[in-house]
């Protein structure tokens, strides 16, 4: 592998397109995911749906860089595992069975990501608190629904919701539950994290 800028120089550049242009942190790493998706699925053959794909994230933002590809290629139809490392050791977490989707966000609200599934077939929301290590699984949901968890009430607590035909069901933690129509039946639900 050719090296085209070292590891300080990257973190200048990362640095300088905060400060000087405006462009957050969070945005670039959206925009890096995007654009390793689009080379992935070019040298894929043009798509990654129904491809196994694992990704390795190391710590900072590299690491948040291959967190928020593998969402990227999973909302893409891939089948994606995620393997975690803050301190250059691999961690491979099992939880979840195939047909699972990933929900992982903050669920007990102690700033760090927390492994999650949702189970379409019971509706199901499988969560390990990064906190303390508790299992917690919540009913909230049915067959058929698309998962699109995400702090709706900004309170630093990641919210089980569902998009079903149309509208979105969010289970606001403290605030308790919205219903809110928005969409069609025949929409693609995307939460705001993935808008660029
Ligand atoms: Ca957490
Ligand atoms: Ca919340």
């Amino acid at each position: 592998m050719q090296k085209v800028l070292t590891a300080g120089e990257m973190h200048e550049v990362d640095r300088l397109t905060t400060e000087k242009y405006g462009i957050s942190q969070i945005i670039l790493m959206e925009n890096a995911a995007h654009a390793a998706a689009r080379v992935i699925c070019e040298k894929l053959g043009g798509s990654v749906d129904g491809k196994s794909i694992l990704v390795f994230c190391g710590k900072g933002n590299n690491g948040g860089d291959g967190a928020a590809l593998a969402r990227v290629l999973w909302q893409q139809g891939a089948d994606v595992e995620v393997c975690l490392s803050s301190n250059h050791q691999m961690v491979v977490q099992a939880w979840g069975v195939s047909t699972d989707l990933p929900v992982n966000g903050d669920y007990d609200a102690d700033g760090k990501e927390d492994i999650a599934v949702f189970r379409a077939a019971n509706g199901t929301w499988y969560v390990i608190n990064s906190g303390n290590g508790n299992l917690v699984s919540n009913v909230w949901g049915q067959a058929g629904d698309i998962p699109v968890p995400g702090d709706y009430n900004g309170d630093g607590i990641n919210d089980r919701a569902v998009f079903r035909g149309g509208t979105w069901y969010v289970n606001q933690c403290i605030q308790g539950q919205t219903v809110r129509q928005f969409g069609l039946a025949t929409d693609k639900a995307v939460p705001a994290s993935d808008l660029p």
